[in-house]
């Protein structure tokens, strides 16, 4: 079993993983940059390693101040948390070579799913239903041909892509060979990688994802479906499970095919598989190969640690529980919490002067912050997670009003009011939303 963890992040996921390190017995080192000293991860951890400073790519993407901080301390694992280094193939495979457990999937399966056409190819070949679109990278010569048979409009994609980046729709045959390159250049100059597929363009999807999690002893579940179909410029606002539109078969029967997918290619750990679904299908678009923001909303409504069981897996136990274990619950729904203006999404970082997180039966608050803390410029602005469960959606979204109306964040804005606002629209209460609501909602407000 792993003796010592080092956390490679920062903010509201080190603290979980902390967590749950403590309740299994397992030592915690933070690393953290000049700008993060004060900060609660550092405070609650074990031991601490100063990294390196404010800047990310100097410190937590650091991989030989990181490495460094493992040999001080005598770290036997590290776990990435999410964003970072957590889905780093070189990364992965550097802590395999100085004997230090990665607490995440094998690099080849970080490497592959990194790779947007050849995951694609992948899950299709074992049985996932993936979006029509080209079977591989496309040219300038036979990209037209392609796009006819998919049928307009189409969606050239970034084999590197991700976060929307590198994406561009064509309507029609007119536009396609320009839309293609400009799409291609925005993938050269963020990715360095230029290749290009294509898809149908599914024009009001809802965004769904399965999460799964797999042993190095054959066992692999699945443990439901998030809906996230509420982003803003491709960051989820607020997710829940389960979908408030999904059939209970249909989610057993998406849930048998990934968890068949990804035992044939011997997945190991926590990955999600994600989705768009649209006129009661099913459409594979990408795996993410880690922790993910939204877990919280899944353990809510499994009751399972997904913290405690990546730790298993890594240190090559078995998963503590079979799919047959498995008890759904009620509903859970996450509201991220940003320092934010709420109407122009600027950050708003600074001294917070007050902090009372709400609590009660079905509250869970995910969060480094505490009144007097003063919240760095230099990352990204979520400064926690409201999660809540009930018994059904509709006590769910009762609870998630009084506890938005407990929270309590002065001295800097926050997004609190932009979900008191959400919650009470009629679309959302009758869960009746694709991708494109939200942006739609703050075009109008
Ligand atoms: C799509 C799509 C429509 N059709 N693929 C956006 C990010 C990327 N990871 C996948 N994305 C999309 N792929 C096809 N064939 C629409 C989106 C998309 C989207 C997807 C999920 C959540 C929010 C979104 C917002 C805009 C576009």
């Amino acid at each position: 079993m792993i003796k010592k963890l080092l956390i490679a992040n920062r903010g509201e996921i080190a603290l979980r993983i902390h967590r749950a390190c403590q309740e299994m017995g397992i030592a915690t080192v933070a690393v953290h940059s000049t700008a993060d000293s004060e900060a609660m991860h550092v405070r609650l951890a074990d031991e601490s390693v100063c990294i390196g400073p404010p800047n990310a790519a100097q410190s937590y993407l650091n991989i030989p101040a990181i490495l460094a901080a493992c040999e001080i301390t005598d770290a036997d694992a590290v776990h990435p948390g999410y964003g970072f280094l957590s889905e780093n193939a070189g990364f992965a495979e550097i802590l395999e070579a100085h004997d230090i457990i990665f607490v995440g999937p094998k690099a080849q399966h970080i490497r592959d799913m990194g790779d947007k056409i050849a995951a694609k190819q992948l899950m299709r070949a074992a049985g996932v239903p993936v979006v029509p679109g080209s079977d591989g990278a496309v040219t300038n010569d036979d990209a037209p041909a392609i796009a006819e048979k998919i049928g307009y409009p189409v969606l050239c994609k970034a084999a590197a892509g991700g976060g929307g980046r590198g994406m561009k729709v064509a309507e029609t045959a007119e536009t396609l060979l320009e839309t293609l390159a400009t799409a291609r250049a925005e993938a050269r100059a963020a990715f360095g990688d230029d290749a290009m597929y294509l898809e149908k363009y599914l024009g009001t999807p809802r965004h769904i994802e399965v999460q799964v999690m797999a042993d190095a002893h054959g066992g692999v579940v699945h443990l439901g479906e998030r809906d996230c179909s509420l982003q803003r410029r491709h960051q989820k606002v607020l997710e829940e499970s389960p979908s408030p539109i999904l059939p209970m078969e249909q989610r057993e029967q998406i849930g048998a095919i990934v968890t068949k997918a990804i035992s044939t290619f011997g997945y190991l750990g926590a990955g999600t598989i994600e989705f768009l679904y649209q006129d009661g299908q099913f459409y594979f678009i990408e795996m993410n190969t880690r922790l993910q923001v939204e877990h919280p909303v899944t353990e809510m409504v499994t009751n399972i640690d997904l913290v405690r069981e990546q730790l298993r897996v890594a240190s090559g136990l078995p998963l503590s529980f079979a799919q047959s274990d498995i008890a759904f619950s009620g509903h859970a729904i996450e509201c991220r919490i940003n320092a934010e203006d709420p109407r122009s999404f600027a950050p708003s970082p600074g001294r917070i002067t007050q902090f009372h997180p709400p609590g009660g039966l079905g509250v869970r608050v995910d969060s480094a912050v505490y009144a007097g803390y003063t919240i760095p410029p230099y990352y990204d602005s979520m400064i926690g997670k409201l999660i809540v469960h009930g018994r059904d959606r509709q006590e769910c979204i009762m609870r998630l009003r009084r506890s938005l109306r407990e929270f309590v964040v002065d001295g800097i804005k926050t997004t609190i009011s932009l979900h008191q606002d959400l919650i009470e629209q009629p679309d959302f209460q009758s869960g009746s939303y694709d991708i494109h609501w939200l942006e739609k909602y703050l075009a109008g407000q």
